[in-house]
Parts: C-alpha cells; sequence; structure tokens
C-alpha cells in the first residue's frame, strides 16, 4: 500500500466547540501523521472557490456560508491508503448514518455541519493540498 497525502479540514461547526484536539486525535489514533496544520478563518470567496466542484449542488450556498461562519483547521495527513483512511475515520457525510466511532458520529451535528471534510481521492488531495499549503509548509 503507498504512502499518500490527503486534505483534511475541521470544519466552523467544531472549532467553535473546541473539538480540534479531540478530533485530531482519532486521526492520529487511525495511524494518520499531521504533516502540516493551519487554524484559518476563510471568506465567503475562498470558501465557494473551495467547493467549486458542488457550485450545481443546492446547498452549494449554505455551505460557503457555513464554512466562512468561523476558523477553521486544514490539515495534511500522510499515512498508508490516507484518503481511504481518513475517509473512514470521518464517516458517512450524514451523521445519522455514520458508524459508530466516527469523527461525525461522536461529533457532526447535521448534515452540513458534519464537523470535518476529507478529499475524496488521492488525485483531488494533490490539488486541494496546494490550494492551502506550499510544499515548504509540509513537514513529514
Ligand atoms: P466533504 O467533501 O466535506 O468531505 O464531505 P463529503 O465528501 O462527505 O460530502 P460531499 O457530498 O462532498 O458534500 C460536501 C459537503 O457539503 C455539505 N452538504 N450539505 N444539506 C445537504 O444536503 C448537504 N449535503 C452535503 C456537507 O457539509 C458535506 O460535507
Ligand atoms: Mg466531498
Amino acid at each position: 500500500m503507498a504512502v499518500e497525502r490527503t486534505l483534511s479540514i475541521i470544519k466552523p461547526d467544531a472549532t467553535a466547540r473546541n473539538l480540534t484536539g479531540a478530533i485530531a486525535k482519532m486521526f492520529e489514533d487511525a495511524g494518520l501523521r499531521i504533516v502540516a496544520s493551519k487554524r484559518i478563518h476563510l471568506t465567503p470567496a475562498q470558501a465557494g472557490k473551495f467547493y467549486e466542484v458542488h457550485a450545481e449542488r443546492p446547498f452549494y450556498g449554505e455551505l460557503c456560508e457555513f464554512m466562512a461562519s468561523a476558523p477553521v483547521v486544514v490539515q495534511v495527513l500522510e499515512g498508508e491508503n490516507a484518503v481511504a483512511k481518513n475517509r473512514e475515520v470521518m464517516g458517512a457525510t450524514n451523521p445519522a448514518e455514520a458508524a459508530e466511532g466516527t469523527v461525525r458520529k461522536a461529533f457532526a451535528l447535521s448534515i452540513g455541519e458534519n464537523s470535518v471534510h476529507g478529499s475524496d481521492s488521492a488525485e483531488n488531495a494533490a490539488i486541494e493540498i496546494a490550494f492551502f499549503f506550499s510544499g515548504l509548509e509540509l513537514v513529514g
């Protein structure tokens, strides 16, 4: 299995409830290494750019507004099969469907305010990492 990197975002509903450390620990406990991390407050325009792929979806406006409503913590997670492993730890998008032991089961408030984002493929991970970090900020 190849060592991969993926982009994780701890979303506004989670930073607002002071859950950054608890969520980061769940990633680390799953064997993922945090090789870059920063807390930022996105503008609605930056959130819109990041979630551009969802521009036609009915929840896009709400999603961008939510992502700009409070700080987020963006992190690069590294490990074997990191993209799939991160999504496994995150759990299903809708917390009502998320498995026990996942971040979203433990912390998500709703399908929209669902505490974490994770890249959905290695290809998108590379694009999303470059959106937030320069090469110098990635410390393996
Ligand atoms: P993410 O991209 O944030 O890791 O989440 P995901 O792959 O599980 O879900 P995706 O389909 O990519 O949707 C992106 C985010 O949009 C919000 N959403 N709201 N109101 C709704 O029906 C709805 N559906 C999705 C969620 O915040 C979701 O994580
Ligand atoms: Mg997604």
